[in-house]
């Protein structure tokens, strides 16, 4: 830490303060004389291929000039990842700093501890204001937080239910869509504030989640063009085990016509793991006011009618649902774009941008056609890494890179450093604010553990863990099969090279070449699986797999 960062620094004691930097001494505890603000700003399903900051073929055609903004302001993360790829474990570890066992929601349906000790109540405790808009997920009533208003469930586009404490939690209809409506609550509650107080704000949008539906002023946005298709669109799995072979989230096998795609024509007769669409595309539609269904069937009725008499081969339909899939999920991008505007609008208005900190991330990353692939669970790189933008003028300089691995454990420790906050309980991340300067620290982590455990469930990906070190990348598929795909237990390892190989296209775990690296990289794992007390998964050294 440079010590001009030192200024502006006033000395108090207490217990709940602990020392910002590494230069205090015994009991004297060193905070910032104004603590920070601090905004996460965490989207839902933000593949940073989708992002126009990191340059991705599909962003040249459909930028986000808002979202980029925090990058040019601030620092951009090349290795930001999660810990498990998927929404409710992400928000708990967000929470908590810990992993997905510890806090006990290892998968999307439940498991959260009521007891976990969570960021937002530190905060609250040592007088911040906290708030929380949009997407919650967890089976718990959200707590350390002064205010809330949150989706039910997943969140819908259209005329959405929010909840909030006046509520007494209950669901209510609110008429309008989903990414304005979030925003409108953040900034009202901005707005109403202890302007005495520093804050603490979660905005958190269901877009572009599934079923990527946009705002109707951008229905005919980018309809005219043709999205580039990823090399590996058509991937055939060679050199891969069963896992990517048995998944269910093809874009040619396992997008639905009519709740996906919106072809209401073909909202019938579907396969039996899809035939759950059917009825949630009907209430998809039904939540829209007359007013709403008329303009989405005005612009999507002649669309579909020309697609249906086009008689497309098998391989022009996958292109097709390609094309119709990346131009909802960039319209429903757009919006979130101008919204974040919007709020970065209001905060340089008001004066708030020099002593907050905004952080823009998504609950994980998704798949763009990559592998042919939607959704995200897997430890490939498109789903494991994550956007991630952090603007804070008072120790980021504009324009800022940071290659270091972080990942989503590390964003409790950093906000309650920023704040003086000491945590009760140990997390399992650590604080980035030592990255901010943009030097690299003498100590930083030199490998990410991952973990998914949501199987059996809806796309059939397979138990995993693995270690990457920002190179090489070793995934261990294991488990028992079980489920609709009546599949195989299985247990085996992938590695591959990221810097030859960064489609992973390529497992070289069985190549000599790279009998080095998967040994080190199997110890390292079998290290993390030790250290953080795993429970399932567990490597027996000695075996030979
Ligand atoms: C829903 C989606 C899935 C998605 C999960 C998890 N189906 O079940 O496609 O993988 O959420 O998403 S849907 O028909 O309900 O849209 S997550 O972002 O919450 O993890
Ligand atoms: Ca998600």
């Amino acid at each position: 830490m440079k010590n001009s960062s030192l200024n502006n620094l006033s000395v108090v004691t207490g217990s709940m303060l602990c020392a910002l930097f590494a230069s205090c001494t015994g009991n004297e505890k060193v905070v910032q004389s104004e603590r920070p603000n601090i905004i996460h700003i965490m989207t839902d399903d933000h593949a940073f291929q989708a992002l126009s900051a990191y340059g991705g073929a599909i962003s040249k055609i459909a930028p986000t000039p808002n979202i980029d903004r925090i990058a040019q302001k601030g620092m951009i993360f090349q290795r930001a990842y999660v810990e498990n790829s998927i929404s409710a474990p992400s928000r708990a570890t967000l929470l908590t700093g810990l992993h997905s066992h510890k806090h006990g929601q290892e998968i999307l349906t439940n498991g959260f501890k009521p007891d976990n000790t969570v960021f937002p109540e530190l905060l609250q405790q040592a007088g911040y204001q906290t708030a929380i808009v949009g997407k919650w997920h967890l089976q718990v009533e959200p707590k350390g937080f002064d205010y809330y208003k949150i989706l039910k469930n997943q969140g819908d586009y259209y005329n959405p239910e929010f909840a909030t404490k006046e509520t007494n939690g209950e669901y209510v209809r609110e008429e309008g869509y989903a990414t304005t409506l979030t925003t409108d609550y953040a900034i009202n509650w901005l707005d109403k504030r202890d302007k005495k107080k520093p804050f603490c704000l979660l905005v958190h949008h269901k877009a572009p989640h599934r079923n990527f539906m946009p705002e109707s002023k951008y229905y005919d946005l980018y309809e005219d063009a043709e999205f580039p298709y990823p090399d590996n669109f058509f991937d055939d799995y060679t050199s891969r085990g069963p896992a990517a072979k048995s998944q269910q989230m093809s874009i040619m096998h396992d997008m639905t016509m009519g709740y996906d795609l919106k072809v209401n024509e073909l909202n019938d007769n579907l396969p039996p793991h899809l035939e759950w669409s059917k009825a949630d595309w009907e209430k998809a539609r039904a939540r829209m006011t007359p007013k709403q269904l008329q303009a989405w069937d005005a612009a999507y009725g002649p669309r579909n009618k020309a697609m249906l008499e086009a008689n497309l081969s098998a391989k022009e339909l996958a292109k097709w649902k390609y094309q119709r899939y990346i131009k909802d999920y960039m319209r429903t991008i757009k919006s979130v774009d101008d919204q974040i505007g919007r709020l970065l609008d209001y905060l340089e208005e008001n004066k708030l941008m020099d002593n907050t900190i905004i952080v823009y991330t998504s609950d994980q990353g998704f798949y763009m056609g990559e592998h042919g692939w939607f959704d995200k669970r897997f430890m490939y790189e498109e789903s494991f890494r994550t956007p991630l933008l952090i603007m804070y003028p008072k120790m980021i300089k504009a324009g800022s890179v940071c290659n270091e691995l972080v990942q989503n454990i590390d964003y409790a420790p950093t906000y309650l450093a920023l704040a003086g906050v000491e945590s009760p309980v140990k997390m399992d991340g650590r604080s980035l604010v030592p990255l901010f300067s943009g030097d690299k620290p003498q100590e930083w982590r030199e490998n990410l553990y991952y973990h998914y455990y949501d199987y059996p469930a809806i796309h059939m990906v397979r138990r995993h863990d693995g270690v990457f070190d920002g190179r090489y990348k070793l995934i261990h598929f294991y488990g028992e099969g079980k489920g609709k795909d009546e599949g195989a237990d299985i247990e085996y390892f992938e590695l591959y090279d990221l810097l030859t190989d960064p489609h992973e296209m390529k497992n070289v775990y069985s190549d000599t070449a790279y009998k080095e690296h998967a040994d080190r990289l199997r110890k390292e794992l079998h290290g993390y699986q030790q250290d953080l007390d795993i429970v399932e998964g567990n490597l027996n050294l000695n075996e030979k797999i």
